[in-house]
């Protein structure tokens, strides 16, 4: 039985199961979805919780009434169904104001805007009780050289998430903030572009403890990198506060597949990593029903995201259960890697007079251990597929 409840802490951008199927290619495939049916259908399948963008729940140049009524509404399907809001976050990409960045555009009147468009959509998020306030700089970036000097646009960026971080704590907000990294699309190359990037970034703000970051699957994986590898570097720095989960195929596009498909493996892997390493975060999905697919097949793709998750939940507990696996992982001497390589005070001077460390130290012979990672990895892809 793979019914998410939530307690399974599933949720979903509006933007999600919302996307009409547009693309740089073609027209939409879809009629556009009203918010407050989301919240019901999402919460009908056992979602816990909804995120969106402003303009996701307010569409851009509504008037203050309007707002207010787009606001209203949604409230009331949050009451009907129990379903909560963990997140929120700014669309500073689709508006033609903002086609060259942001926080770090060029225009300086253009960033002031920026700013100021992410403090009203902070207030509503506090308001409806987000504890995580997500940051994608989609347009933050360029297309050629001169056009972006890189280190200024830093200083910008820095200079807006202080201020945010300013605000909040002002404020008195229980609200962090969540720096999603992309290498690429829609810019030609964006800033802060993968994991790394940014967790280097965040050392440098005001208020670093305020700021964790947002991986998400695919964005890793079209710059070629290892996610599972990033979230864990983000959970060992104690930075990883919210994820966007989905399937991507390889060095491409965004794809934006729904949880599980594309790369499975690294689906496994990484669902095994939150489960056995202590994350507490919302499980959100940012993927797109593919344009192909009507609403029936919209809703089956939200409930595939979440189907995988708990089957691959069930699948990883299972290999760290299987007592053939904890032999092979000793085998491999995953427990010697817990182990510090220094005795406890160890100075550089004691390592130095140990001569069982170099001059006794037989680097042929040791260099002979196989590393039993092969049998390891068949054990897991067994596991992986039910054999
Ligand atoms: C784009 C994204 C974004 C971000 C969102 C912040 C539209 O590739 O992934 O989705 O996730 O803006 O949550
Ligand atoms: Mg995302
Ligand atoms: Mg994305
Ligand atoms: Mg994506």
């Amino acid at each position: 039985n793979y019914a998410p409840t939530p307690e399974d802490r599933f949720s979903f951008g509006l933007w999600t199961v919302g996307w009409l199927g547009r693309d740089p290619f073609g027209e939409a495939t879809r009629a556009p979805l009203d918010p407050v049916e989301a919240v019901h259908r999402l919460a009908g399948l056992g979602a816990w919780g909804i995120t969106f963008h402003d303009d996701d729940l307010i569409p851009h140049g509504s008037a203050p009434a309007e707002r207010e009524g787009h606001i209203k509404r949604f409230r009331q399907a949050l009451e009907a169904t129990g379903m909560v809001v963990p997140m929120a976050t700014t669309n500073l990409f689709s508006h033609p104001v903002f086609k060259d960045g942001a926080f770090t555009a060029n225009d300086r009147d253009v960033r002031r805007y920026a700013l100021r468009k992410t403090m009203r959509n902070v207030d509503l998020a506090a308001e409806l009780g987000a504890r995580t306030y997500v940051a994608w700089g989609g347009r933050e970036g360029a297309e050629s050289g001169a056009a972006k000097d890189i280190r200024a646009a830093l200083d910008r960026m820095k200079e807006a998430f202080d201020l945010l971080a300013e605000y909040v704590t002002e404020q008195g907000y229980d609200l962090r903030f969540a720096i999603e990294p992309k290498p690429n699309e829609p810019r030609g190359d964006i800033l802060l572009p993968t994991v790394g990037h940014a967790l280097a970034f965040i050392d440098r703000l005001e208020r670093p403890e305020l700021f964790g970051v947002n991986p998400e699957v695919g964005h890793e994986q079209m710059a070629g990198l290892n996610y599972p590898h990033g979230i864990a570097q983000a959970m060992w720095s104690g930075k990883l506060i919210h994820l966007d989960l989905n399937g991507q195929s390889g060095i491409k596009y965004d794809q934006d597949l729904r949880f599980g498909a594309g790369d499975l493996r690294a689906a496994f892997w990484t669902v095994d990593l939150l489960e056995s390493g202590g994350y507490e975060g919302p499980r959100h999905f940012d993927f797109k029903p593919p344009r192909t697919e009507d609403y029936d097949g919209v809703w089956a793709s939200a409930a595939g995201c979440m189907r995988n998750y708990l089957i691959l939940r069930e699948r990883a507990a299972a290999f760290r259960a299987d007592p053939a696996v904890q032999e092979a992982l000793r085998d491999s001497r995953l427990d010697q890697l817990t182990l510090p390589t220094l005795e406890p005070g160890e100075t550089p001077g004691r390592l130095l007079a140990d001569r069982s460390a170099f001059e006794d130290f037989d680097p042929d012979a040791a260099a002979q251990r196989g590393m039993a990672f092969e049998r390891l990895d068949q054990l897991a892809m067994d596991h992986l597929l039910g054999a």
